[in-house]
């Protein structure tokens, strides 16, 4: 019971269902045990709006979430790049608290960073360029506005696009740049525990900056296989679900 779990990048949809059920068994058995659940973005494949909340693709796992919070267990979400959407009607449907990407927290004593990770790819530019004109209130404000339907059809498009260009990005571009990760460090005043997703690289990496050490732990996908970090008194673990 004394510990907290971090998932990210599950990328949940219609078309790997398996993963939605290995989902579903892990919020029962483990994080039913846990004192809190952080979720570092992705959850989803994509959310296109929270008027996403009433299709059925999303209800198991909304349902799932609600169920986990009713019961005693906090939830937490930082927003992923790919359901950066989620807002206000998910967070009551579910009880769920949607923290700031970065967010800096306290658990057993010490700073923790979360962050979801994609802000820190800052050589890749052209992913840069998008994230900062979607993230904006403006087109979020106009994106919203439109049929469901017709904001499905976009991200599809653009999903292909997203998977051309990166065919054609190197493996260094699509990772975190280390000057990025410093700069972040510092800024939170060299936390001894940063955990983030997104680069599907899961990792132990030790920073040791400003004369401090900080344990920079990546998650991993669930494409093949669902893992998760615990936090505990005693620090971080890694720890893979049974196939
Ligand atoms: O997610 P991942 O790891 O596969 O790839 C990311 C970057 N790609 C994205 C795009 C998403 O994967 C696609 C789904 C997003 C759904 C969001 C829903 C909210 C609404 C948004 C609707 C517009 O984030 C990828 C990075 C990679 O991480 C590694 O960091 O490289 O970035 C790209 O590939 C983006 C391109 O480089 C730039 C895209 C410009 C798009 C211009 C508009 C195209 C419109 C399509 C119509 C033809
Ligand atoms: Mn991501």
């Amino acid at each position: 019971m004394d510990y907290c779990l971090f998932i990210s990048d599950l990328h949940l949809c219609d078309s790997r269902p398996h993963i939605t059920q290995a989902f579903n068994q892990f919020l029962e058995k483990t994080a039913a045990k846990a004192q809190a659940l952080y979720i570092l973005g992705d959850l989803f494949e994509y959310w296109a709006g929270d008027d996403s909340i009433a299709v059925g693709t999303y209800q198991a796992t909304i349902h799932a979430l609600h169920k986990l919070t009713s019961s005693g267990v906090a939830v937490f979400l930082i927003h992923g790049n790919r359901d950066f959407l989620l807002g206000k009607d998910f967070a009551n449907a579910t009880d769920i608290k949607i923290l700031p990407d970065p967010s800096l927290i306290t658990l057993y004593g010490k700073p923790v960073l979360l962050s979801h990770g994609d802000a820190l790819c800052t050589d890749d530019i052209a992913y840069q360029q998008f994230r900062s004109e979607v993230r904006s209130t403006t087109w979020q404000v106009q994106f919203l506005g439109q049929p469901l339907a017709k904001r499905i059809a976009y991200i599809e498009q653009l999903r292909a696009k997203s998977e051309q260009e990166k065919s054609t990005k190197s493996m260094q571009i699509m990772d975190v740049n280390s000057t990025a990760v410093n700069n972040l460090l510092r800024k939170f005043s060299y936390p001894p525990i940063f955990i983030h997703g997104h680069t599907h690289r899961p990792n132990k990496h030790v920073h040791e900056v400003g004369g401090s050490v900080c344990e920079r732990w990546v998650l991993g996908d669930w494409y093949e296989q669902g893992s998760y970090l615990k936090l505990s008194a005693n620090g971080c673990h890694s720890q893979m679900l049974a196939s």
